[in-house]
């Protein structure tokens, strides 16, 4: 896809705040400091639109983007490690699941995992929620350009084999860095559309 615009909308956590014209949405989802932002910017060609941190826990908020005036992007906050209190993370996670519930628009979840660490519980209950939801769900490695060439077959064998995979099942391993898996990412976001 050829991207003329890509605008930040708004930053929302109600149903009643998303948008409501109806065009088609795209979800990243996966633990806080994945990569989320990172890679919908590398997506965009656009650096600093969705804002990027070292420190987990930068995006609190559902964050749609319109891209092309065609469809939106929704950032989503992520779960796991960030460094907020309980109370906050469980309003968070509440926020997420009331999204992905009942999000009629909602065509992709694009799932993000760390490609140098193991699936985390909390990964494989975001899957297992997405799965039991029946929401269409493509699986990406983030940050390949951080692993050894060794290491790299390893690490995604791993992932496919601890989430059981099918051996025609997707995991595009991706970089915000090099460009890598974009344009395979891209053909999947497309064909949701
Ligand atoms: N080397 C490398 N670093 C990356 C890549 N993607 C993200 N990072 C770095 O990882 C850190 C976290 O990236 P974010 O995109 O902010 O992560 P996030 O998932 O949006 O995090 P939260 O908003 O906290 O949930 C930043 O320091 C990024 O620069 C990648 O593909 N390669
Ligand atoms: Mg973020």
């Amino acid at each position: 896809m050829k991207i003329q615009s890509a605008e930040f909308v708004c930053s929302v956590m109600r149903p009643d705040q998303y948008p409501r014209d109806g065009k088609p949405e795209i979800a990243f989802a996966g633990r806080s400091n994945v990569g989320k932002s990172s890679l919908m910017n590398a997506l965009l060609k656009r650096k600093g639109l969705a804002k990027t941190s070292g420190t987990p826990g930068k995006t609190q908020t559902l964050n749609f983007f319109d891209i092309n005036r065609k469809l939106y992007f929704v950032d989503l906050p992520g779960y796991g490690y960030a460094k907020v209190p309980k109370t906050v993370k469980a309003i968070w996670n509440a926020a997420m699941a009331v999204y992905l519930r009942d999000r009629e628009p909602l065509r992709l979840v694009v799932q993000l995992l760390d490609s140098r660490h193991d699936v985390s519980d909390k990964d494989l209950e975001m899957i297992g929620l997405l799965a039991e939801l029946e929401i269409p769900t493509l699986l990406v490695a983030t940050k390949i350009d951080k692993l050894k060439r060794g290491e790299r077959a390893k690490n995604l064998a791993r992932i496919r084999e601890v989430l059981e995979l099918d051996e025609d099942a997707l995991v595009i391993p991706t970089s915000s860095e090099t460009g890598e898996g974009l344009p395979q990412t891209w053909d999947a976001i497309d064909d949701c559309l």
